[in-house]
């Protein structure tokens, strides 16, 4: 009988998923293949089939700790679509842990080159003296900065608070530490000081096939504010934040935190008739977005379709269909 998963490691990093500890799209990605190579170099089984079965519970446990970022299925799949080739041609157990091993240390390395890549396209269109707003904390909007600053110039940084959680106090904390000169506002006075802006930038969770951005909740009032006031705002997307899911019409399911996030457990308790909404995300429509930049180059958000198709190849449809567990099995980023 195939043993239950009891892999205290891996279920602790389920867990930092969940919780947040570990948290930001990217970061994400790359924790959710540690938890499959955690999960391999634990593993005893001397049989392939059983090896199989406890990797598809370490999958489903890993894709179940958070709902909305694209990079953690993906980044999954990735790992997952080289275990299913090797097992289907023949693999031992251990070939199938060195298997799982090596996907995973080969998305880490190009999920990283992918962010030193954005950082470079996207510091060229920071200029001195400009003033840039970003919300929550997002490692591609930052590396871009800290790059653009490596490179000589002079420019100031806005961060949003980013309310419930706070992540722009990191990232104001992350610009200080790389002598950015940082200001740090409540999420309510973006549009205030929209006037003194010249370019938004932020990360992603999510970029859909018709070119949409599921980031942080309060992006897209962001991006409204921006165009109103004629700014650019820029979006930094590896190219594994693109959702295949959504080419068949799938929504990005939007993550509902816990009310206690909103308030405190006491004063929950006293306004116990109050109903509190917590999404996580929104969604900023492509009318919004100037451009996203990608490790493969700056694109219009409306050609998100095509970095879709190159990505996963133009069956993508038909592969989905056939497969209900929506693995996707072609395509350059699963190594055909
Ligand atoms: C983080 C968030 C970030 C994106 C992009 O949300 O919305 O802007 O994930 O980040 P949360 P990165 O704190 O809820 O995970 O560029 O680091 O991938």
């Amino acid at each position: 009988m195939v043993k239950p998963l009891a892999q205290k490691d891996l279920l602790k990093l389920a867990n930092d998923i969940k919780t947040m500890k570990i948290r930001g799209a990217a970061e994400i990605g790359r924790a959710a293949v540690d938890g499959l190579e955690l999960f391999a170099s634990e593993s005893k089984t001397a049989s392939a089939e059983d090896y199989m079965k406890q990797f598809g519970d370490a999958y489903k446990l890993l894709l179940s700790t958070r709902p909305t970022a694209v990079s953690l299925p993906n980044a999954l799949r990735y790992v997952k679509h080289r275990v299913e080739r090797a097992h289907r041609n023949g693999a031992s157990a251990d070939e199938l842990r060195g298997t799982t091993l090596n996907a995973a240390e080969e998305f880490r390395r190009s999920s990283q080159d992918a962010v030193r890549k954005i950082s470079e396209i996207g510091s060229k269109r920071i200029k001195s003296g400009d003033v840039i707003m970003t919300h929550c904390n997002s490692s591609v909007a930052i590396a871009t900065m800290v790059e653009a600053k490596k490179t000589g110039k002079e420019f100031s940084v806005i961060a949003t608070e980013t309310r419930p959680r706070f992540q722009g106090r990191l990232t104001a904390q992350a610009m200080a530490e790389n002598g950015i000169p940082v200001t740090l506002i409540i999420d309510s006075a973006a549009r205030y000081y929209m006037h003194k802006v010249d370019k938004v930038i932020i990360g992603a969770d999510v970029v859909t096939a018709n070119g949409a951005v599921v980031n942080k909740i309060g992006t897209s009032q962001i991006a409204l504010a921006a165009k109103e006031a004629r700014v650019r705002v820029f979006v930094g997307a590896e190219t594994y934040k693109f959702s295949p899911d959504t080419v068949l019409g799938e929504l990005v399911e939007i993550e509902e935190r816990p009310a206690e996030e909103v308030l405190p457990m006491g004063q929950l308790e006293k306004m116990k008739s109050v109903k509190i909404l917590n999404p996580a995300f929104d969604v900023t429509p492509p009318e919004y977005i100037d451009v996203i930049m990608t490790e493969k180059g700056i694109i219009p958000p409306q050609a998100a379709i095509l970095i879709l198709m190159e990505e996963f190849g133009w069956s993508i449809g038909e592969e989905h269909a056939a497969a209900a567990g929506k693995t996707l099995v072609s395509g350059e980023n699963n190594g055909d």
